[in-house]
């Protein structure tokens, strides 16, 4: 199972999240999560699903300070992002998109639709799951925080990549020689193996057109207007520092869920 289908959604669901961590439930106790995810009337958006409309940004602006400034935050969240918003809406309506959908569902088929949906349609998504990626920089009074991955997230990072160290580096490659606009992405791909990978401008790896395939744990935006503020032309030094931000317990609940 390498793209979000009816089967894989089906899975989200069965292991929801409660809490902050993931319960697995038994399918019965599912049904009724199921039918309402399924059933358009009912279908919400989520951390693990999006809808068409921008949700609320997880933390305050400053939240992520001395690695991604305030202002920065701000433009890209209230300005970039929520142009991709309005516009992939846009581009649903025009399209004749039922937006009480999964946007999933348009990015796996996005070959079928409009470049606008494809630049838009990716945008939305891929910032929603940005911000979710985040979260502000854990301070330890005895000395920095490692924050890294635990438990079977770090294992799958240390069997596919030897190192967690090792896969930043090889990461932030990608990030780094992405040219011009585009995104780094940890990911599960065809052949259900944690990956990474980059794509350009706002394509991911949902897209039946996109360079990689998969479903995407972790994104980084490497647009300049995600760090230019701060960093300038240094696109490494935000790579760098933003490895302090990464929120793993979200990453390890997109792999869970995905099963
Ligand atoms: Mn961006």
């Amino acid at each position: 199972m390498t793209t979000p289908n009816k089967t894989s959604r089906r899975k989200f669901i069965a292991q929801t999240v409660k809490g902050g961590l993931a319960v697995t439930v038994g399918l019965s106790a599912a049904a009724p999560l199921l039918q309402s995810f399924t059933t358009k009337e009912n279908f919400t958006p989520g951390i693990f699903t999006t809808g068409f409309d921008q949700q609320p940004l997880p933390y305050a602006y400053t939240a992520l300070e001395n690695i991604i400034d305030a202002m920065t935050m701000e433009i890209h969240y209230s300005k970039h992002a929520a142009a991709y918003a309005k516009n992939v809406k846009d581009a649903a309506a025009a399209e004749k998109v039922d937006m009480t959908k999964p946007l999933e569902d348009v990015l796996s088929n996005i070959s079928k639709y409009s470049a606008k949906m494809r630049n838009n349609g990716g945008g939305h998504y891929n910032h929603e799951m940005f911000w979710q990626c985040m979260r502000p920089k854990r301070e330890n009074p005895q000395g920095p925080v490692d924050n890294a991955p635990t438990g079977k997230l770090l294992e799958a990072i240390e069997k596919e990549f030897n190192s967690f160290d090792n896969f930043k580096k090889q990461f932030a490659e990608f990030g780094k020689n992405r040219f011009g606009s585009g995104w780094a992405w940890l990911y599960i791909n065809k052949e259900n193996l944690i990956t990474i990978g980059s794509t350009v401008n706002q394509d991911n790896p949902l897209m039946d057109i996109a360079e990689i395939k998969g479903y995407p744990l972790l994104g980084l935006d490497v647009w300049e207007h995600a760090y230019y503020l701060k960093y300038q032309n240094k696109r490494a030094d935000y790579i760098e520092a933003w490895w302090q931000v990464v929120n793993w317990d979200y990453v390890q609940q997109r792999m869970e869920a995905r099963g």
